[in-house]
């Protein structure tokens, strides 16, 4: 399959971007889901919710984007096929708890088999942030590579995201693609240690590590691995294994949603609770670095 990714045209599988493996065979065994998760960074979960629901929750939201947005939707196709229509809007936006908090959509974030996963992972009860970062994206858009603990570090060093398609994504859609080795190999630990310790709302330090994925990749090792996702699969990662996302080609909206877990009886990032959660002020900031300046104060130029 064609795919774009750090705005390089490939050929998915290939050498520079690889395949994800599941851990189906994993589950229920939490001494093993671990063990894997230090090896890979990253459980990918086959199949893990009802495929009849993740498609209730994606009418839901193509529902409101039809009903708030400005004709998203390429005029006599079907609302499921999300198909963009050049210029329009979704009006989603993430965190909007109009939209993430129907009981369709939360049926998927915050539903049983999502909590089984995470309380036998875990081996306790399970908490998650209430703002769910809902990514509704239109061709053209594409993720850059960070550590989630630069946005989301304030409170549990247990913390792991879950991405959740919420819908069938091929790479040509911009799938989540993850940089394996980040969270482990020797060569990442200074971008850990330095990079990987920020907060990007008090230090005034760039949120993505790179531009561009192949130009880490290249530079300090991993291999970057995606797969085609199908409608009920989840991957979940921790905050130090780095990602971003292929680019979107296709002529469709790609619609997939991210949230967090930790166990309950840790402290939470206070951004992320409530019914209209703190979020992201960078207001007190008494600088704001680029890329290029930060790599430098961090001891990782080129
Ligand atoms: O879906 C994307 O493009 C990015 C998602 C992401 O950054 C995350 O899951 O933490």
């Amino acid at each position: 399959m064609k795919i774009s990714f750090g705005n390089k045209d490939l050929e998915f599988p290939g050498p520079l971007l690889g395949e994800l493996r599941a851990s189906n065979e994993l589950m229920g065994d939490a001494a093993a889901l671990h063990a894997r998760m230090e090896e890979d960074g990253y459980l990918l979960i086959r199949g893990l919710h009802d495929r009849e629901k993740v498609l209730a929750a994606r009418r839901v939201v193509f529902e409101y984007a039809e009903a708030n947005g400005t004709d998203p939707f390429k005029p006599g196709t079907d609302l499921m096929d999300a198909v963009y229509n050049e210029g329009g809007r979704t009006a989603l936006r993430t965190g909007l708890q109009a939209v993430t908090h129907q009981p369709e959509v939360l049926a998927i974030l915050e539903g049983g088999p999502i909590f089984d996963f995470f309380n036998t992972y875990f081996g306790c009860p399970t908490g998650t942030f209430d703002w769910k970062w809902m990514r509704c994206v239109s061709p053209g858009g594409q993720s850059s590579p960070h550590y989630d603990f630069v946005y989301m570090g304030r409170g549990s060093r247990r913390l792991l995201t879950c991405w959740t398609p919420m819908g069938d994504i091929t790479p040509d859609m911009g799938t989540l693609t993850l940089l394996h080795g980040s969270h482990n190999l020797d060569s990442f630990k200074r971008i850990r240690e330095t990079y990987g310790e920020t907060d990007v709302d008090t230090d005034g330090t760039p949120g993505s590590f790179s531009n561009n994925p192949l130009e880490v990749s290249e530079e300090f090792g991993g291999r970057w691995l995606t797969s085609k996702f199908e409608a009920g699969d989840v991957l979940i990662f921790t905050m130090h294994t780095m990602h971003a996302s292929t680019k979107n080609i296709s002529d469709r909206w790609r619609l997939s949603f991210d949230t967090r877990y930790q166990p309950v009886e840790d402290p939470m990032d206070e951004r992320w609770v409530g019914k209209n959660p703190i979020a992201h002020d960078g207001s007190k900031n008494t600088r704001s670095l680029n890329i290029e300046e930060a790599r430098k104060e961090w001891g990782l130029q080129k």
